[in-house]
């Protein structure tokens, strides 16, 4: 029997909440595995954390459970049902019994089939305790893209875009539309991608890093996907230097043995598609995407790509950084903004101090 007093919801449920200050650490890090967080409490104390690490393994229950402590009638909490199966790593549910865990508490499920709802059978036979669905629909939100990754084995796709307060995405005597810290929360946003999507156009002409400036950050710079059909991407970018030493990937239906040649040699790998026009070309560039461990992509590009990922409804949220100046003359688009124009920004202000510039994240799917 759960006890009532010792396990009352608002207890429960602030564990869990620390559990998922845990998980969101990693989110974006784990490739195709799942951030999760864990906590154990033993006597209302916290005597271990832990989450997922880099790349997905170990797990979060192992890394918390792997120490010479004494777990014995302490509890669990943990952001997503704990995994069942025998995978790269033994289940989590066994380190949990061996150690002698008394009640598990979990937020979803697992929808990965060699685990799903198997934990609570498991757990339940060895007199262990198991209560899931604490602050279920936080958790519904926070592995919406997990979940969409193992339904339609696609990448979670988000979208940034930076304009000013007259819609422009170009400013013709500055690299920057927005200010410094509009860009240093950009930087925090791309921590929890392990992909960027851009094109060769929009790194051609900014000659972009995309990546994570900021201190202790650094590693957590996502791998970069280059959409350059026409294989028109410069040899003497930024980015090429590579000194992060990050995945980079470019997508093209061009063959150009010189470039190709020149930028393996620095660790880019091109892959070769038969055609870049259709989203029945891209949802196949998703899927390749998908094969290489690619979990979340942040798209950051200019308005074409951007107005073609929206219109074929690929996009799940989108990150507005909007200056409260407009650039008149100075300002340029490529593309229309029409569609940018279109979506209502009423309320969907993201709680953040940008010195003028405004930050917005809206739902699109
Ligand atoms: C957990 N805790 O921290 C994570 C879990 O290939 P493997 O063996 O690493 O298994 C991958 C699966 O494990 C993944 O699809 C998901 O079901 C689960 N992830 N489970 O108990 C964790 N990341
Ligand atoms: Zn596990």
């Amino acid at each position: 029997m759960l006890n009532r007093k010792s396990d009352s919801p608002l207890k429960v449920s602030k564990f869990i909440k620390l559990a998922y200050e845990q998980a969101k650490i990693n989110l974006g890090s784990t490739g195709s595995n799942p951030s999760v967080g864990c906590i154990v409490e033993k006597n209302g104390s916290v005597i271990a954390s832990a989450h997922t690490s880099l790349n997905g393994r170990p797990h979060a229950e192992f890394n918390a459970l792997n120490k010479k402590l004494d777990f014995k009638n302490s509890n669990i909490y943990i952001s997503l049902e704990p995994c069942s199966h025998y995978g790269e790593t033994p289940p989590c549910t066994k380190i949990i019994i061996k150690k002698k865990i008394k009640k598990v508490f979990f937020s979803i499920f697992d929808v990965d089939k060699r685990s799903n709802k198997k934990s609570i059978h498991n757990l339940r036979i060895k007199n262990i305790l198991v209560k899931n669905g604490i602050n279920e629909s936080y958790g519904k939100m926070f592995y919406e893209s997990y979940y969409f990754n193992k339904k339609k084995l696609l990448p979670y796709l988000d979208a940034k875009i930076a304009i000013s307060r007259d819609y422009f995405t170009k400013n013709i005597s500055s690299k920057w539309i927005t200010n410094q810290q509009s860009r240093t929360i950009a930087h925090l946003i791309r921590s929890n991608y392990d992909c960027i999507m851009s094109t060769s156009k929009s790194i051609n002409d900014d000659n972009s890093e995309l990546n994570c400036r900021i201190e202790g950050l650094e590693k957590k710079s996502p791998s970069i996907v280059i959409i350059d059909r026409n294989f028109k991407l410069k040899k003497n970018l930024k980015i090429i230097k590579n000194e992060q030493n990050r995945k980079i990937y470019i997508f093209t239906i061009k063959k150009n043995k010189d470039k190709e040649l020149f930028f393996r040699k620095r660790g880019i790998k091109i892959i070769k598609v038969d055609k870049m026009s259709s989203y029945k070309d891209y949802l196949k560039i998703l899927q390749l995407m998908n094969k290489l461990g690619i979990s979340r992509i942040l798209l950051e590009s200019g308005l074409s790509i951007f107005n073609f990922f929206l219109k074929g409804k690929m996009i799940n949220n989108l990150y507005i950084f909007k200056t409260n100046k407009g650039l008149g003359r100075k300002g340029i688009n490529y593309a229309s903004s029409n569609n940018l124009k279109k979506i209502k920004l009423n309320n969907k202000r993201v709680n953040v101090y940008l010195n003028g510039d405004t930050l917005y994240k809206i739902k699109i799917k």
